[in-house]
């Protein structure tokens, strides 16, 4: 499907350290080492909803990593999936009366609006699972074949299931024990209760038709695939069989991120998938887990109906580390907007402390596992200074505007 617009990035003088991020499968900040092309694929949106808060939070992680990468020389192939076709989806269109195709459309167009506002740098590729559907059932044929997955023992649904044993460390990607490997599959649209598989946390690969639900033809039968195999097969296909980074929020740790390595490496033979699987924490609102049962839900959508200066809200998720689960409030937004404006301020002066030490302060501590609280900070202790008109270089306010656009994504 079609990405949304680009954003303009213009390079900064200086050179940029190696990013280094926390990698989930390791348990360490490790350097990220990357050739001249960058390989990411971060996980997309299930498109029955809104895009919240926390959704753009994690976006803007991985935003941080592509414009980093790009500071450093690196041609980046970011790569990310829409999931239009998915259980919640289509409860969501059953409940309202609404067609699946058309709310995910409709709720994508405004994702891609969303990240516009937020100047998020657009994927090369951005793929749905229903233009893919050929690709993800070819993938499971193959998987079939090799004897990596199974059709379970059910004479009217024989859907296909990968098979944990396939490769020899699965487990590896989120180092859980068997029982929380249990809790979490079933948690998060896992059936680990049904009968007949080998191992309860199984993934399903290939959903044979069930009447009143979307089903395309293959060779596995006319059905429809299960969701991890979905981003296997959009991110093998476009990045090729190892890539650099594999992203998305803590919650898809497992079973997804597992299953989608394990998906992979089964095919490929190849170990690792990802060299980095990088997890952005979860965002609550006041204290509490945002749902849309509790309907306490802050779109980004709405936040530009009230007229909030996206960079604001930009600089209110930026003002938190990358990891870290964290809660959104009102006064978050307060202070990126008070920061917002002292920083317009003070780059918009004729002149102010000479800016290399503080661009090589932002890169510095960004390369160091995203560390943007660190990076405002130092942006915070420059705007000071410049507002003490003690400053008198004339060159400082534009180059270092030029760097938060480049390094931060925020627009002065
Ligand atoms: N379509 C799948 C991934 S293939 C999915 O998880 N979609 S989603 O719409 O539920 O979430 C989109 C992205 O936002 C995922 O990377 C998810 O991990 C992340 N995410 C979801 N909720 C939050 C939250 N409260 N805080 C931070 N990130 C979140
Ligand atoms: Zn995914």
């Amino acid at each position: 499907m079609q990405s949304w617009s680009p954003v303009p990035l213009s390079p900064i003088p200086g050179s940029a350290p190696p990013l280094r991020l926390y990698d989930t499968a390791s348990g360490e900040i490790r350097p990220t080492a990357p050739g001249s092309t960058a390989r990411m694929y971060v996980c997309g949106i299930t498109p029955y909803d809104a895009t919240h808060i926390g959704h753009a939070a994690t976006y803007l992680a991985f935003d941080l990593v592509n414009r980093l990468w790009r500071d450093a020389g690196h041609h980046v192939h970011y790569v990310q999936n829409v999931t239009d076709v998915d259980e919640p989806l289509l409860e969501r269109a059953q409940r309202d009366q609404d067609d699946w195709v058309v709310l995910g459309m409709r709720e994508t167009a405004l994702f891609r609006e969303d990240m516009e506002s937020l100047r998020v740098l657009p994927p090369e590729h951005f793929i749905g699972a229903v233009e893919s559907m050929a690709e993800i059932s070819e993938l499971v044929g193959k998987l079939l074949a090799s004897g990596a997955a199974y059709r379970i023992d059910d004479p009217e649904y024989p859907d296909v299931y990968h098979d944990v044993s396939a490769t020899a460390d699965f487990g590896y990607e989120s180092g859980y024990d068997a029982d929380t490997m249990r809790a979490l599959s079933a948690e998060r649209g896992g059936d680990p209760d049904r009968p007949n598989k080998r191992n309860p946390v199984d993934a399903l690969l290939w959903r044979m038709a069930r009447p009143d639900e979307p089903s395309w033809d293959s060779e596995l039968g006319r059905g429809r695939p299960g969701w991890h195999v979905e981003c296997a097969a959009i991110a093998l296909n476009r990045l090729g069989s190892q890539i650099d980074v594999q992203g998305g929020g803590s919650d898809l740790i497992f079973p997804h991120h597992e299953f989608g390595a394990a998906h992979a490496e089964a095919l490929t033979g190849l170990h690792p998938f990802a060299r980095h699987y990088c997890h952005a924490g979860m965002i609550a609102l006041d204290g509490a887990k945002m749902s849309k049962s509790k309907g306490n839900l802050v779109f980004v959508s709405r936040l530009r109906a009230d007229r909030i200066d996206p960079m604001a809200v930009r600089l209110a998720l930026l003002a938190g580390h990358w990891r870290a689960d964290r809660s959104w409030e009102r006064e978050l937004l307060a202070e990126a907007q008070d920061r917002l404006a002292a920083w317009r301020e003070a780059t918009s002066l004729d002149a102010g402390p000479a800016a290399e030490d503080t661009i090589a302060r932002l890169r510095t501590h960004l390369a160091d596992d995203l560390d943007s609280p660190k990076a405002l900070a130092a942006v915070d202790a420059w705007v000071r200074e410049a507002r003490t008109r003690r400053g008198t270089d004339p060159q400082a306010p534009r180059q270092l505007r030029a760097a938060i656009d480049a390094l931060l994504g925020v627009l002065l």
